[in-house]
């Protein structure tokens, strides 16, 4: 079977840059940032992207582009047991895949929600209690909730058709309709919110920074977590995506491209997010702070509140702004979904169709647990240990290996070979010491901290279960992946020398 393959160059780039922007860059960072001391995030946060976003970003672009398959296969031809971290990077994005698809759903019935405020003054209880029928542990179900199915469904017969097309037909046309629709939509919001009064403050907030904040290893490793999220490095995708590139392609320009598009569009998204709040904290004239520590309901409870509170054009605004939301979480979804699929088609040398349908159907299926009254609750837990550990400890792994254990120089010569602009040996020096060191302190003390004080206060069985117990899945599902029988001798010789 010869591999798919991306029309354009500008097709990857859109397409990399669908996958980085997401819910990560409307949804998560405002509240991520918010918990973390506002604008004391953002000097961990440059930070990170400097020292193991655009470092781990070129070398991931490197590494699929040269070994040219998904994490597994490609991990496996660097070195035959390192096919172990490619499932569970591919397992990680598995998780991710399950939660990510119930907040896109939930956009989408909000787009339907904001035209006529359906969501009354109450916009905390409509959220919890009406719409996702929120129970009081993470252990009570209650049911499947039909209102969101109906959105859910959608959400996953959207991505089923986009990924049967596959990368240059669906992936790629995809991206090209969505990405540019999702500026315009954006630039709305941020248009909107910037002429309200009261928007410097919510700007204020976000961008003065709090030192006394940074000081803590939780701000740090929820900063590193925050730039893998969002640049979707270290879970499979940038592998994946990378390994449907033609042979002569310039990497280097094209991660820094993708880097400064994410995290430019991240603050974009942001000042519109902060500006709106802003102008709502300064209508009911009480603190920014206040309003903005929403945690995962920032953009379903708060922000509908501010949408309420605008002068005008409420319902414009609002569907606008939820509609972000799902076309920014669709063009992730699909790569997430195809960071799996790929390892999958590699290994068992599967038709794309028939490999969809294993995985798709396998996620559709673990993914209904969000669907049920306690969602919330598990996806905070599922989205915490994921992110902060699964994602975090997959990366360190990765760095270290790739680093210590490779002839990374190898990488650096490849990532240059059709460049404009060569990188230097500083990037060895962030992949080989400043990233591993940074991200193992940081990873050590979270770890213990979260032994110490059980996050959030959920029922540790909870905790033991849906966050401990999915990280450990990811351990396993590698091993067990790693073990089975497969396409293991054509994995060990790529298809083309490039
Ligand atoms: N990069 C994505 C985001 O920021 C997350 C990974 S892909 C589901 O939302």
């Amino acid at each position: 079977m010869s591999r798919d393959q991306w029309g354009t160059r500008l097709g990857f780039i859109l397409a990399a840059v669908g996958s980085a922007i997401g819910l990560g860059n409307i949804w998560r960072f405002p509240y991520v940032a918010a918990s973390n001391g506002g604008g004391a995030f953002l000097f961990p946060y440059f930070f990170a992207i400097i020292t193991a976003g655009i470092p781990i970003l070129i070398l991931e672009f490197a590494m699929g582009h040269k070994f040219r398959g998904g994490a597994p296969i490609t991990f496996s031809r660097m070195k035959k047991q390192w096919e172990w971290l490619g499932w569970f990077q591919s397992a990680v994005a598995f998780f991710i895949t399950t939660y990510y698809v119930a907040v896109v759903a939930w956009a989408v019935s909000y787009i339907f929600f904001a035209m006529t405020q359906a969501w009354g003054t109450d916009t905390k209880t409509f959220f919890f209690a009406q719409y996702l029928g929120l129970t009081d542990s993470p252990w009570k179900f209650g049911g499947l909730r039909m209102n969101i199915l109906l959105p859910f469904i959608f959400v996953w017969t959207i991505s089923y058709y986009i990924l049967s097309k596959g990368i240059k037909g669906g992936i790629e046309k995809a991206n090209k309709i969505l990405i540019p629709a999702l500026v315009v939509l954006t630039g709305v919001i941020v248009i909107r919110g910037l002429t309200l009064p009261g928007a410097i403050d919510g700007l204020n907030y976000l961008f003065t920074p709090q030192w006394d904040k940074i000081l803590q290893p939780k701000v740090w490793v929820a900063a590193y977590g925050q730039i893998f999220f969002s640049l979707s490095i270290a879970f499979a995708i940038m592998i994946a995506y990378s390994s449907y590139l033609p042979p002569k392609t310039d990497i280097v320009n094209s991660a820094f491209i993708t880097a400064f598009s994410n995290h430019g569009f991240e603050l974009f998204a942001a000042t519109g997010v902060f500006s709106v709040l802003g102008y709502m904290a300064h209508t009911q004239g009480v603190p920014v702070s206040e309003i903005a520590s929403a945690g995962v309901g920032l953009a379903f409870i708060v922000f509908p509140k501010a949408i309420n509170a605008l002068p005008a054009l409420k319902g414009f605004v609002g569907a606008t702004f939820f509609t972000a939301l799902f076309f920014a979480g669709m063009t992730s979804l699909i790569s997430i979904i195809e960071a799996f699929l790929a390892g999958i088609m590699d290994k068992f040398n599967l038709p794309r169709q028939k490999a969809l349908n294993i995985c798709m159907g396998a996620s559709f299926v673990i993914s209904l647990i969000f669907v049920t009254g306690s969602g919330l609750m598990v996806l905070d837990i599922v989205d915490y240990f994921v992110n902060n550990f699964g994602i975090v400890i997959g990366g360190l792994i990765e760095v270290i290996l790739v680093g210590w254990f490779f002839d990374l120089e190898s990488l650096r010569k490849h990532a240059n070979e059709y460049s404009d602009f060569a990188i230097g040996s500083w990037w060895n020096l962030m992949i080989k010491f400043i990233t591993p060191l940074f991200l193992g302190f940081m990873t050590f003390q979270n770890i213990i901290e979260n032994i110490k004080k059980p996050y959030e206060g959920y029922p540790l069985s909870a905790l033991l279960a849906m966050g401990w117990g999915v990280f450990a899945a990811c351990f396993i599902l590698g091993i067990v992946f790693y073990s089975m029988k497969g396409n293991n001798d054509v994995m060990l010789q790529p298809t083309k020398e490039v």
